[in-house]
């Protein structure tokens, strides 16, 4: 069997870790022949509530799981680490404007970055789903230099999901025979789900494009697009919490694809680093249809993008380079 590897999951109190660490402790995000040490890491006051949690793992009694670390040390958790997810951030609280919480969380990631420049591996993986993702996860980029870019990418999954769980469901088929929607832009309600170039193997008929079988583009670019924008707000309303198991399997999603490899022909939404594919600025991080063999993506070229799309895609690339301004604004006044 493997040696065991690091995995720090941040935010290991809150309620998207916890049903993250049980994916992680049972094999399905690193496979059944990775052993793992998890280095569990959040704020001094949350120790008792994750010693708890650390209980729990230990009463799981799977024999995958090695090592269980709970601190509030960065240096700590991040010694070694071969992937982490950054789930851990500061919540909108009440009368809290959009900008102080932006930063809030970009002081967090700032010394999360310098952590992992420290401490890390060099091959690290690490995902951000703590918000603003997006923008977290370039800031943190940005104080890891001597980490390759391309391996910091911001969690765009559960937007993914969401969209191919509405659009199966709109043509009546299983969530799996829908394939290739794509999440562009920031993991906000200015990201574009967009379904043109999506595929549906549809039952006597095989591979349809999704436009063809919906029929209905007012519905493609309207209740479809706003339903999937606005889904994260719906299940709060709803809930009274924000989305916690749906987003913690899309963090599993995401990092086993990012380990494991896509599969031929499919392709999967991730928060990267724009290199300037599609038009979008660079050094924003912003999500983009991926391919992903031997551990790397690439982002998948020559889709065509139409007016409508190209509206979409400037929105919420500006939304981006804001926030991107914001940041440098709190961190380098
Ligand atoms: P919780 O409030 O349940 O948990 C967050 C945890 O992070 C708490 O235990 C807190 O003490 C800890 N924390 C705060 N500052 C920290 C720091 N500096 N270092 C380590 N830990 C720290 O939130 P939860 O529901 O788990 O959500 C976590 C984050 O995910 C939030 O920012 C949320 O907005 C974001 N989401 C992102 C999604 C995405 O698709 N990218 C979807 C789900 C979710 O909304």
């Amino acid at each position: 069997m493997a040696e065991p590897i690091n995995v720090v999951v941040t935010g290991a109190a809150g309620q998207i870790a916890y049903s993250l660490l049980y994916q992680l402790a049972a094999g399905s995000v690193f496979g059944p022949e990775q052993p793992i040490n998890l280095r569990l890491l959040d704020i001094k006051p949350m120790m008792d509530i994750l010693q708890g949690v650390v209980m729990e793992l230990e009463d799981l009694a799977l024999p995958l799981l090695r090592d269980v670390l709970p601190t509030a040390d960065a240096g700590v958790a991040f010694k070694d680490a071969a992937a982490a997810f950054l789930v851990g951030a500061m919540p909108r609280k009440q009368g809290m404007e959009r900008k102080d919480l932006l930063a809030a969380n970009v002081k967090i990631f700032k010394d999360q970055g310098e952590a992992l420049e420290k401490f890390a591996r060099k091959d690290i993986k690490v995902l951000v789903v703590g918000n603003p993702a997006n923008t977290n996860a370039l800031i943190c980029s940005h104080y890891a230099p001597s980490i390759p870019k391309e391996n910091f990418t911001a969690m765009t999954r559960l937007d993914q999901n969401r969209a191919q769980a509405a659009l199966a469901s709109r043509l009546g088929v299983q969530v799996d025979k829908v394939k290739n929607v794509i999440i562009w832009g920031n993991h906000s309600s200015t990201q574009y789900p967009d379904a043109t170039h999506a595929v549906a193997d549809l039952p006597g008929k095989g591979s349809v494009k999704v436009s063809l079988a919906v029929n209905d583009n007012a519905w493609l670019n309207g209740e479809f697009l706003e339903t999937i924008q606005k889904r994260g707000a719906a299940v709060i309303a709803a809930r009274k919490m924000s989305s916690a198991m749906s987003a913690a399997k899309a963090a599993g999603d995401h990092m086993r694809d990012w380990w494991f490899g896509t599969k031929p022909g499919q392709w999967v939404s991730m928060g990267v680093v724009s290199d300037g594919s599609y038009g979008i600025p660079k050094d924003v991080v912003f999500s983009f249809p991926v391919n992903i063999k031997d551990k790397k993506f690439e982002i998948v070229q020559g889709l065509e993008i139409s007016d409508f799309a190209r509206s979409k895609l400037d929105i919420t690339a500006k939304e981006l380079e804001e926030e991107r301004a914001e940041a440098h604004q709190v961190l380098m006044p």
